[in-house]
């Protein structure tokens, strides 16, 4: 394990409690370099603290762990650490269970860097090697941890029941309380946008060229917690409409969000992400995702990631008259994204079709004046989306867009909308 240490150099070694702790033990001996305890539970006696050993801040630790499967111990261990303003960039482990843990914690504020000495893949080609189990065996392990790609482990243990509250409810629960139940960067980016601009308003901007595209962001920017784009729709897309969007996106502090609605194979998806005329990995850093493929679409698009921090949002429920999104595809789409946290971080719906609180809801269909388009869509108030529907964004085009004054119309739907969330989690 220590050969595999991607740094030649750490200050300290931290074991992740509790089959980490004698392997660190003997890293620490034989490397002689001071080592660190996590405990799982601060103790209730004596000094309290929740990491023995000697450290200064700076420092460079590095995580030891015997199995990754969901990452929980390690992102626990790696939470005290970064509280105590240590540096943590790596993590080695001895078997990667590829069940996601590496992959989440290699995203965005985490950023830990996860190596492993075997993979289950490989650890099952050693053993069928030497006769130690036979092809069937084999083939039924790497089969369950394939289909028990679960990360949230991580946030079922952070949001058990606390204080007598039904911490698992969604509805109830505020945006801002919310990040600490999603290990995904950005429905934690997201949260945390949401509670300080106050806004749950996400502005469809369906315009077709790029100096609307822009036009319409810098107006309603400073209100909206998403920019949702139909990047095909532009007659004159290029790379500089995507710079100055990303500029905007930093200035206004939005999140872009290209409503590509990906639906098809794992291999065909992710070369309309990432390249293309668009190239929508490089910039999006959400997408929307149909769940009729399965989830072999999530492992398409996560491949064409490269590390980036990004996101889907999978559309389980369209807003359109006669729309085929049965019951039993809602909770297809539920079972998808609960196996694959850390890539989906919600649903586009028109109900409340998850109170798991890691998951954030989007209601398009809404509009204060009108209730049908002519051509399918069909439209609730602000008020009846996020009350009686559950959504925890609006998105709003045509209401918006087409008002007289973009910028007034975006403040007034994110008010009705926000307001209406207070009163949906105040009533708890
Ligand atoms: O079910 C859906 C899903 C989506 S993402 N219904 C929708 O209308 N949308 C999108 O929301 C649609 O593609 C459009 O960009 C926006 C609604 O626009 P509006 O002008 O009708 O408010």
């Amino acid at each position: 394990m220590w050969a595999k240490r991607p740094n030649p150099d750490y200050d300290l070694v931290c074991g992740v409690a509790y089959t980490g702790l004698p392997i660190a033990t003997v890293i620490s001996t034989k490397q002689e370099l001071p080592m660190l305890i996590r405990r799982k539970e601060s103790k209730g006696y004596g000094t309290k603290k929740l990491v023995e050993g000697n450290y200064e801040e700076g420092q460079n630790c590095l995580m030891i762990e015997d199995v990754i499967v969901s990452g929980s111990s390690v992102y626990e261990t790696l939470e005290t650490l970064k509280e105590l303003k240590l540096k943590v960039d790596d993590a080695i482990v001895f078997l990667d269970r590829e069940q996601g843990g590496a992959a989440a914690m290699s995203w965005g504020s985490m950023g830990v860097n996860v190596i492993s000495v075997v993979t289950m893949t490989q650890m099952m080609g050693i053993l069928l090697k030497h006769g130690c189990i036979n092809q069937a065996t084999s083939e039924s392990v790497l089969e369950f941890v394939e289909s028990h790609n679960d990360t949230s482990i991580v946030t079922k243990e952070k949001s058990s029941c606390k204080n007598g509250i039904d911490v698992m409810d969604r509805k109830k629960r505020s945006f801002e309380s919310r990040t600490s139940v999603t290990n995904h960067p950005l429905a934690r980016k997201l949260f945390e946008i949401m509670s300080s601009k106050k806004t749950n308003l996400c502005v469809a901007a369906d315009v077709t060229t790029s100096a609307e595209l822009i036009s319409l962001a810098e107006k309603v920017g400073p209100h909206i917690c998403l920019l949702k784009t139909h990047i095909d729709i532009l007659t004159d897309f290029s790379k500089e409409t995507v710079e100055s969007l990303k500029e905007l996106a930093a200035t206004h502090n939005f999140m872009l969000f290209e409503d590509r609605k990906f639906g098809d194979i794992g291999s065909t998806v992710a070369s309309q992400y990432s390249g293309g005329a668009y190239n929508i990995v490089d910039w999006a850093e959400l997408v929307t995702v149909h769940g009729l493929p399965g989830d072999g679409i999530i492992k398409g698009l996560m491949s064409a990631i490269n590390g980036r921090p990004r996101g889907c949002v999978l559309v389980s429920e369209m807003s359109s008259s006669g729309a085929l999104t049965s019951q039993e595809y809602v909770s297809g789409c539920c079972k998808i994204a609960e196996n694959h946290t850390y890539f989906v971080i919600g649903f586009v719906s028109q109900s409340n079709v998850s109170s798991d609180p890691r998951f954030i809801l989007l209601t398009p269909g809404v509009q204060l004046d009108k209730s049908v388009d002519g051509l399918g869509q069909q439209y609730v108030t602000p008020r009846a989306a996020v009350l009686e529907r559950g959504a925890d964004i609006i998105i709003v085009g045509r209401g918006i867009r087409e008002a007289e004054d973009p910028e007034a119309a975006a403040i007034k739907y994110k008010e009705e909308a926000f307001s209406a969330y207070l009163e949906r989690i105040e009533a708890q």
